[in-house]
């Protein structure tokens, strides 16, 4: 784990066809939660300045949590179109088919997106008509606390890393009662593709239709912890060569930890929010869960006194986290969003 090539220099040094989307098979950084704290944060700041992404393992969330967000979210997404219609649509929290956002983006997905206030998620899923909706929110809304505190553990070890004033700079955002964090459950349905789609798709080395069900994208927020069940889809863009995408292997006892656009301005750019998208390429369901660690809507979003030096003069000005959203959703899914603060 403790290579001495950096990630970044893995992907330049790989070989680029001209002009055509190419793939490199790497392991992520992996960040073990058991290890003593001063070499997982040392290693947390370096995979989100060479690659926004790691891998957490050993992690300490119960299996049982887990289990029974899989369970709900499988159970919710096998239920008649017309039941789960009645959670939508997404407004953009709810239930949403195919439409992601307001500008024309599409996917080859289901999804379900809540607030994490309970109370958020309790008026959500009421309208569903079943048997005990308590069971759902429950396990939610305990998904979401696990989420909460890991987040917030992996925000405070990346402040001692990067030797912040106040350690607890990012995690206090977080855990504001006002927090704007959100949970998505994701469904992607098997994908078999028709004969038209076969022409113009191309097939991976598996001899399978490839299809986008996802699309490229950075994540407005400051931190996202990603799960999904044992079917792979989560590809990674290369920060160095944005034709070069990495397939992430999938582990469903692990999570995978990115940087948010925010917590890039926050850091001034040291920490990176690198575009991912996942595919619907396969004969079976994926099922993804994302936590997206956000601050509160009137918090203002501005690089650090501590991240601007004279090397690294600051690169973003400051906006508070309802002007980012609200810039963002009148943008596509692809915009870069973050450079329209960029200060030059
Ligand atoms: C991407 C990350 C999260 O899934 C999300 C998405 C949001 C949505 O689906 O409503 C957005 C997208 C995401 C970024 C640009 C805007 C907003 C769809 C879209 C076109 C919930 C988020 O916060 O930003």
């Amino acid at each position: 784990s403790s290579s001495t090539l950096l990630y970044k220099d893995m992907v330049a040094n790989h070989f680029m066809p001209e002009n055509k989307e190419s793939f490199v098979h790497l392991d992520l950084p992996v960040i073990d939660l058991s290890w003593k704290r001063e070499r997982a944060r040392k290693l947390i700041v370096r995979a989100f300045k060479e690659f926004g992404f790691f891998k957490l393992i050993n992690h300490g969330v119960s299996k049982d949590i887990i289990y029974n967000i899989e369970k709900e979210s499988k159970e919710f997404f096998s239920l008649p179109a017309s039941e789960k219609q009645k959670a939508g649509p997404p407004n953009p929290i709810g239930y949403g088919s195919k439409k992601i956002g307001f500008n024309g983006d599409t996917g080859e997905l289901e999804y379900l997106l809540f607030h994490t206030n309970p109370s958020s998620i309790y008026q959500r899923v009421r309208t569903l008509n079943r048997e005990d909706p308590r069971n759902f929110c429950c396990a939610v809304n305990n998904y979401v606390e696990a989420m909460k505190e890991l987040a917030c553990e992996i925000l405070d070890m990346l402040g001692e890393g990067l030797g912040l004033d106040d350690k607890r700079t990012f995690s206090k955002l977080v855990r504001d009662e006002d927090s704007d964090s959100l949970v998505r459950l994701n469904h992607y349905p098997p994908y078999y593709g028709n004969s038209e789609d076969r022409l113009s798709i191309s097939k991976n080395k598996d001899d399978k239709v490839a299809r986008v069900g996802f699309g490229e994208h950075s994540d407005p927020q400051m931190l996202t912890i990603l799960r999904s069940n044992d079917v792979e889809g989560l590809q990674i863009q290369s920060p160095t060569n944005d034709r070069v995408w990495i397939p992430v292997k999938s582990d469903p006892s692990a999570f995978f930890v990115n940087v948010g656009d925010a917590l890039q301005a926050m850091t001034n750019g040291r920490c990176l929010s690198v575009r991912h998208r996942a595919m619907a390429n396969t004969r079976r369901s994926r099922l993804s869960t994302m936590f997206f660690a956000a601050p509160p809507l009137h918090a203002c979003i501005s690089p650090l006194p501590e991240m601007v030096t004279l090397e690294n003069p600051q690169k973003y000005r400051s906006f508070t986290w309802d002007e980012y959203k609200k810039i963002m959703y009148s943008l596509r899914l692809a915009s870069n969003r973050l450079n329209l603060f960029q200060l030059d």
